[in-house]
């Protein structure tokens, strides 16, 4: 009796949410879950009732990994009673976070939210959250960290082992954990156009990191409430969710190296050094200009290269793209790169009047020590908002 309300999906399923919404569905809310249905029935009702009662449209989608306890079987059921709920069953595929961006990718509404299936996130905080959201957040976090919120019945040793984890990952990823009081919040909403375009490619639990580190996140608010004890069933936190919390930290910690940002980056680089060289080249050999003067004009015409090929495409569409903001950028990467440009010449002045070497061998030397540190630092100081 699994009805329509089931959508089987394989492991494999593809991470990118798409930009469009459908205008009827304000809040898309996923409910991941293995082994939840003694809880599932309870919380469909309650999250059913809070939505409907404060006027919230919205679709609740269950991402179950075709839980042995058939919680996808018992969600589907409600199908008839709960209108918008859907029910995702997962096969083949695990990962409380992987199964939250499956679900993100089937919905259909203008916000995206995620909570447990077991009842520990009491539904009652879900209007605050959607009303930050409305005052124009970009993600708003039901938070255990704030005056007004808790844990209850939590051990010592659990409670040491969250704080450590936390202090781990402010320490490893300081610009994305530090923005919240409680990154290990697995109840939260996002605006979908914040996730649209990311990559997300999260390990393990903290799906709330992954879209801190990934998203195009400007603005967070946050919500107090207190992380109610399990109703039925069982925690399926185990060591293995430890040591995949580390992975996703450090996986995040590089991911700059493995992103297409910086290829892109690398590629402008490239780009604005061979330029400058041809510059050079051009000015100093073929026009007769003086050392110094062609070596200026030649870095300069780099700076500008990779300004313009920075906003025209390493990062389009993810920078502002407002006149100001180009011009903020420009006096950037101009303010940035012309103090090192002043240390490049010199270095090619005391190269050719100390160490006696030819204005070219200069030139080159001074190009391949400074300037690809200068232009990725540059570039790296103005695009900060990009969040390669
Ligand atoms: N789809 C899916 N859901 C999962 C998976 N692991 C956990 N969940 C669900 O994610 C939610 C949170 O998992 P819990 O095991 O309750 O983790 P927790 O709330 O941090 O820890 P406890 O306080 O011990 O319950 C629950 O709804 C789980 O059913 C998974 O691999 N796949
Ligand atoms: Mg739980």
């Amino acid at each position: 009796m699994t009805g329509d309300a089931v959508v089987e999906v394989s492991g494999d399923h593809p991470r990118q949410i798409s930009s469009g919404h459908d205008a009827s569905v304000d809040l898309s809310l996923v409910i991941p879950t293995y082994d939840e249905a003694p809880n599932i029935t309870a919380l469909l009702h309650h999250l059913h009732a809070v939505l409907d009662a404060e006027g919230i449209s919205h679709e609740i989608l269950v991402v179950d990994d075709d839980s042995p306890d058939r919680t996808w079987d018992v969600a589907a059921g409600l199908a008839d009673e709960i209108p918008g709920l859907r029910v995702v069953r997962r096969l083949g595929g695990s990962g409380l976070a992987t199964a939250v961006v499956c679900g993100w990718t089937h919905a259909r509404g203008r916000l995206l939210g995620v909570i447990d299936g077991d009842g520990q996130h009491p539904p009652d905080v879900l209007p605050d959250l959607v009303a930050a959201m409305d005052d124009g957040a970009d993600v708003a976090v039901a938070s255990r960290h704030l005056p007004g919120g808790g844990v209850s019945g939590w051990s010592a040793a659990r409670r040491l082992l969250s704080r450590g984890a936390q202090a781990l990952g402010l320490l490893l990823l300081p610009g994305t954990v530090g923005r919240v009081t409680d990154p290990m919040s697995g109840y939260f909403v996002v605006r979908r156009d914040v996730v649209a375009g990311a990559d997300l490619d999260p390990v393990g639990y903290k799906i709330l990191i992954e879209v801190l580190a990934r998203g195009e996140v400007e603005r967070v608010v946050e919500s107090p409430y207190t992380f109610l004890e399990r109703a039925e069933g069982e925690s399926k936190v185990a060591v293995r969710h430890y040591l995949g919390y580390l992975r996703h930290l450090m996986r995040l910690r590089i991911h700059p190296l493995r992103s297409r940002a910086l290829v892109r980056y690398l590629l402008v680089t490239l780009a604005a050094l061979l330029l400058d060289a041809l510059v050079f080249v051009w000015l100093f050999d073929t026009r007769g200009w003086n050392l110094t003067r062609s070596a200026a004009i030649a870095g300069e015409a780099g700076i500008l290269a990779t300004v313009l090929l920075h906003d025209l495409w390493t990062f389009a569409g993810r920078a502002a793209r407002s006149t100001t903001d180009r011009v903020r950028r420009l006096l950037g990467v101009q303010l940035a790169l012309g103090v090192l440009l002043f240390g490049r010449l010199a270095v090619i002045n005391g190269l050719v009047n100390w160490f006696h070497l030819g204005p070219m061998a200069a030139f080159l030397i001074a190009l391949a020590a400074v300037m690809p540190v200068s232009h990725l630092l540059g570039s790296r100081l103005t695009w900060r908002g990009a969040r390669s």
